[in-house]
């Protein structure tokens, strides 16, 4: 269905106009550049509805833009509309397609997969998935979709030509989110998104349509996040080479790394923050994500000791970063432990856009909803039969870069997989050493994303994650891990007591050609 462009689908609802006339809204929308538009009406009696629906039509083809009736098929085709938009509780697919004339466009809303896959095999032209996100304007009766329940659903359409907008919820404020995270692994991605409350309950509605329409544009020009906003080094020696120059970016940029953790490491992850050249916040305020997103390179979020008040800065803080484009870190420490921290990282997952996950095998199973790799508390027991197409699947199905810690760490994009075998046994033995390594993660991707994004004004405007994020994860692993193994050497160090200050002070003494020399890093060949 070539047809008819669903980028900025408007669907009206007069409820929401706040005293503004619907015409005119409906006009400054139009200007504004919704490509297709639907009149929805829940009360209105026959004649209203079609009376509105004959005002609409006459200025959508001044426009040019198709119209479509929500329900209807009736009023439908007494204004010779482009389609109808069916419920499931609707009139079905094959009678509406009998009743109206050929070529009309019909679409239906779906919220399963199941549904997704009935009204493929019923031959619909588009589907509305829905709810994304909570909404205001229509009472839901199933809980919503969330954006990282869309691949899967948009997944059973390949193959086909059905297309496919997401509705509920959409803001530009989360619109940028949604295109990033709404693929299948099959890179299937949405055809559109639709849109009532942001336009139609705006003061300026051209102008609202105006900005979601470019963030659509923007978030769209690509065939999906992974080929476009990742610098992807082209080989592990490339690689290496990207590492030593991030590790000396950060010591030059000294970025500022802001971190969201948890009580039991702050010090401990500040301190490594600081051996690294970086330089550490540790705010947890809500009231102050805002400003720090701006003045940060970087945002780790790290869920170690969560507490119900948590989530608003957590939430916030990804939310404002994401807007500002710099990558967050997520280290969703001991999720497998309770259902209120499983919920809780779902939920932000739900707000914004990591650019890393890192996690152990157990924390990274529960996170995919895998029940290969049990979790105890904070503690992974066991590992995965395949770890490398694990990982490789989980950044894909994430869009970021995933690191699965363990005697091997497994570094992948989605594309590459990279195997690391270094580090000294009491890395394990101490507190908190996957919480600093979050901040290292978190330092590297920092001084990388700056670096990338300097002077380019092509990524404006767009959720991205510019910068050799592989790499800088690859480096962050290889500083903790190769001053692990300095730091146990060393004739001062007899227990962990000694050892942590030990492998802060092997972190700010390391230098790029000691990780030359000693990185145990392997490409993965499939
Ligand atoms: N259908 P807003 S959600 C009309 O889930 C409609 O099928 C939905 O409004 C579905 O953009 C919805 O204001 C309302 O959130 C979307
Ligand atoms: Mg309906």
């Amino acid at each position: 269905m070539d047809r008819i462009d669903l980028s900025l689908y408007l669907v009206t609802d007069r409820s929401l106009l706040a005293g503004k006339d619907f015409l005119e809204t409906l006009e400054q929308a139009l200007l504004g550049g919704v490509t297709v538009v639907q009149i929805r009406e829940k009360t209105s009696d026959t004649a209203e509805f079609l009376q509105l629906a004959q005002e609409s039509k006459t200025l959508c083809d001044r426009y040019e833009i198709p119209l479509i009736i929500n329900d209807r098929i009736d009023i439908a085709l007494a204004v010779n509309a482009r389609g109808v938009h069916l419920g499931q509780s609707d009139m079905p697919i094959g009678i509406a397609r009998r009743l109206m004339p050929a070529g009309s466009i019909i679409g239906i809303s779906c919220n399963s997969l199941d549904e997704v896959r009935r009204a493929r095999d019923a031959g619909a032209d588009y589907i509305g998935l829905g709810a994304v996100w909570e909404t205001q304007t229509k009472r839901l009766t199933k809980p919503p979709i969330g954006v990282r329940g869309l691949g899967v659903m948009l997944e059973a359409l390949d193959g086909s030509d059905i297309k496919a907008v997401a509705i509920g919820g959409i803001k530009s404020t989360n619109l940028a989110r949604l295109m990033h995270g709404s693929w299948s692994q099959t890179n299937h991605g949405l055809d559109g998104v639709a849109v009532v409350s942001d336009i139609v309950a705006s003061p300026e509605p051209k102008k609202a349509a105006q900005i979601l329409k470019s963030i659509f544009m923007a978030c769209k020009t690509a065939v999906s996040p992974f080929d476009r906003s990742f610098t992807s080094p082209r080989s592990r020696d490339e690689i290496l080479d990207n590492v030593l120059n991030i590790m000396s970016s950060v010591r030059t940029r000294s970025p500022l790394v802001h971190q969201i953790t948890n009580v039991v490491v702050s010090n401990q992850s500040a301190n490594i923050t600081l051996a690294m050249g970086a330089s550490p916040i540790m705010a947890t305020a809500p009231e102050e994500m805002s400003d720090l997103a701006k003045l940060s390179g970087a945002l780790l979020v790290n869920i170690g000791t969560l507490r119900a008040e948590s989530l608003e800065g957590m939430s916030k803080g990804g939310y404002f970063a994401n807007a500002s484009k710099t990558p967050v870190i997520l280290d969703p420490v001991g999720i497998g432990a309770s259902d209120f921290r499983k919920s809780f990282v779902n939920e932000i997952l739900n707000c914004w856009q990591p650019s890393v996950i890192k996690g152990n095998a157990g924390e990274l199973a529960v996170l995919a909803g895998s029940s290969e790799a049990a979790s105890r508390g904070v503690d992974s027991l066991g590992g995965f039969q395949h770890p490398v197409s694990f990982v490789k699947q989980l950044a894909r199905k994430e869009r970021c870069i995933i690191l699965l810690t363990g005697e091997t760490d497994y570094i992948s994009d989605g594309r590459r997989v990279l195997l690391l075998k270094n580090g000294d046994p009491m890395l394990g033995q101490i507190t908190g050493s996957g919480c600093m390594l979050g901040s290292c993660i978190a330092a590297y991707c920092a001084a990388a994303n700056a670096s990338a994004n300097e002077g380019n004004h092509e990524l404006e405007g767009k959720l991205t994650r510019g910068g050799d994020l592989l790499s800088a994860t690859v480096g962050a692993v290889l500083t903790l891990t190769i001053a692990s193994e300095l730091a146990r050497k060393r004739e001062d160090v007899r227990g962990i007591g000694t050892f942590l200050p030990a492998l802060i002070d092997e972190v700010a003494a390391l230098r790029p050609e000691t990780v030359r020399r000693l990185a145990r890093v392997e490409e993965v060949e499939e």
